[in-house]
């Protein structure tokens, strides 16, 4: 069967009953009807504590409020009067509190349906698979361990998705196996599959997850019998051996330092020095390593020597982004007790500041470009619109205030990368305008129009609702989501990676849909708007990479 055209396509969502609130009134109450029945116990509690509260309210304050109308004062004592007007303010914002509390739970329902929708068409067409394909209704494999089966466990369990998870469950119980003779990308793998198990497993307290966990690590660890003990990039987990990329013998920055998270946390469960053992060796060879500018680590280093190579490049973007996160988020797991990282992560953040943070010209939009040798390149690729959350996380512990002025600018940009776009989606790369005067501030170039449904930027929102309560943040999160439904949701099922966020009339749907759409930019979604600031509270949990959130380390009796 081919394809749809991108006209049937936009035509087919267009169409889609879901995305589209229905004339007819009969319809219109079913639907209020079967969305009241998908709430929550708690959101149902919610809404009959809230009505009360503003029955009550409404009942105690009548009388002041309809002498109020009637443009009487207050004919008692001061304190009779005080007593009314507190009533009547008590009404008021009760009924303020009950109006923004329903369009939070729509909106929850809201992430709720498109978690729905995209994992309809996953079940049909790619169950157990890796990724949908949803335009050509079919599958993809890239390691075939069920990669977003794995990685959407936990947001199934957090958007109580009771159903949709149990069945989840049942695959990783009866299907999954480690046990193939299938090379796999340590990275990729660490922080979907096994950060997925291991926070499924905190979430649920089901063993099976942890027993999965242990079995996926144990075979990982060949990767780090290299020469220098920087691990290699792939890993055969049926034969136990490992390799790097056949063209060269380096790893990826980001790809070694960001799974520290997750070996040193299955040390922790199984009791197990030898996971924690090998990241932190890599930690502790890279802290020490020359070859860094003001803190900025190069994109590569050698499997051999364990020395940086291709110096004098720095990004926050692409193979160093998440090198970065993991130094404050270790940091965070552990207590805040391991200075090297702090260390590292402060001196990082003065050397971004020092070397790759820039205006533009028009509007002063603050960015994050590139250094290529000392030349500045106005560049800033989405992945780095994890910056502003890491940011405001880092200042949530303690650390300096100009990093929380930083992220409050970076959020700024990265929500102009969505809304300066035709189709209110983010491209994977921008270009910034330096030059003073008039003109635009970001450009696209061709080649960078495409959108993969990336979740850095809503997960910044998340973080930075969280820490400020600032509504505009949720607001934000709520014009992505709409645009993700306008552009990229596949009708009969499934969200589909575009080519270009510049043309709303034919976005060119790319027949892809990421596994992390659904482990970590709808979890973020969710996060953003639910009220419950236990839920996953920042100071009990750190997400890792992929969004998969492992508990913050009980401190050890001193
Ligand atoms: C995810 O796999 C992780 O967030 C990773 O750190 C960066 N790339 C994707 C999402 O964009």
């Amino acid at each position: 069967m081919y394809p749809p055209s991108t006209k049937d396509f936009i035509s087919l969502t267009l169409s889609d009953p879901h995305s589209h609130s229905y004339n007819n009134g009969k319809h219109r109450r079913q639907s209020c009807w079967r969305k009241w029945k998908q709430l929550s116990r708690l959101q149902r509690s919610l809404v009959f504590f809230l009505l009360a509260l503003l029955l009550i309210f409404g009942l105690l304050s009548f009388p002041s409020i309809t002498e109020q109308w009637r443009g009487k004062q207050c004919p008692h004592s001061t304190h009779h009067c005080y007593m009314r007007s507190l009533l009547h303010y008590s009404f008021f914002y009760s009924l303020h509190l009950f109006v923004v509390s329903a369009r939070n739970i729509e909106r929850l329902e809201a992430v709720r349906d498109a978690f729905r929708h995209a994992w309809k068409a996953y079940k049909d067409y790619a169950w157990g698979h890796d990724e949908l394909k949803p335009i050509s209704k079919s599958f993809g494999e890239w390691f075939g361990l069920g990669l977003t089966l794995i990685d959407s466990l936990d947001t199934m369990w957090i958007l109580d998705l009771k159903e949709e998870f149990e069945e989840a469950k049942d695959w990783v119980e009866k299907e999954l196996s480690f046990n193939k003779n299938t090379d796999v990308n340590l990275f990729e793998t660490t922080i979907r599959v096994l950060g997925g198990l291991l926070s499924t497993y905190h979430l649920t307290g089901n063993g099976l997850f942890l027993e999965k966990a242990k079995d996926l690590g144990t075979r990982l660890m060949p990767a780090f019998k290299t020469p220098s003990k920087i691990p290699f990039s792939d890993v055969n987990i049926g034969k136990g051996t490992a390799h790097p990329p056949r063209w060269t013998s380096d790893s990826t920055m980001a790809e070694v330092t960001s799974i520290q998270l997750e070996f040193r946390e299955l040390s922790r469960l199984t009791q197990e020095p030898q996971y924690q053992e090998v990241v932190n060796e890599v930690m502790k060879l890279v802290h020490q390593l020359s070859g860094k500018q003001d803190g900025l680590v190069p994109m590569f280093i050698n499997t051999n020597s364990g020395q940086f190579t291709h110096k004098g490049v720095f990004t926050l973007g692409a193979r160093a982004d998440s090198y970065y996160e993991y130094l404050l988020k270790q940091w965070i797991q552990g207590g805040k007790t391991e200075d090297e990282l702090l260390e590292d992560y402060l001196q990082a953040i003065e050397g971004v500041k020092k070397h790759l943070v820039r205006q533009t010209g028009p509007s002063r939009l603050t960015f994050v470009g590139e250094l290529s040798h000392n030349r500045f390149n106005p560049k800033m690729d989405h992945l780095v619109c994890f910056l502003p959350g890491t940011l405001a996380l880092g200042f949530h512990n303690g650390l300096p205030d100009d990093h929380m002025d930083l992220a409050v600018k970076l959020m700024e940009t990265c929500h102009q990368m969505y809304q300066q776009m035709e189709t209110g989606l983010s491209p994977e790369i921008v270009h910034f305008n330096l030059q003073a005067s008039d003109g635009r501030d970001i450009f696209v170039k061709p080649a960078d129009r495409h959108n993969l449904l990336r979740p850095e930027t809503v997960e910044s929102l998340f973080y930075m609702y969280r820490f400020t309560k600032d509504t505009k943040y949720r607001d934000w999160g709520w014009d992505i989501l709409q645009s993700f439904n306008n552009y990229t949701k596949v009708s009969g099922g499934g969200y589909t990676s575009i080519n270009n966020v510049r043309d709303p009339i034919n976005p060119g749907p790319r027949d892809k849909m990421e596994s992390f759409f659904l482990g970590e930019t709808l979890k973020y979604l969710y996060l953003l708007f639910s009220d419950d600031m236990e839920l996953l509270s920042l100071d009990n949990y750190v997400f890792n990479t992929e969004a998969h959130p492992l508990p913050i380390w009980p401190s050890s009796p001193k």
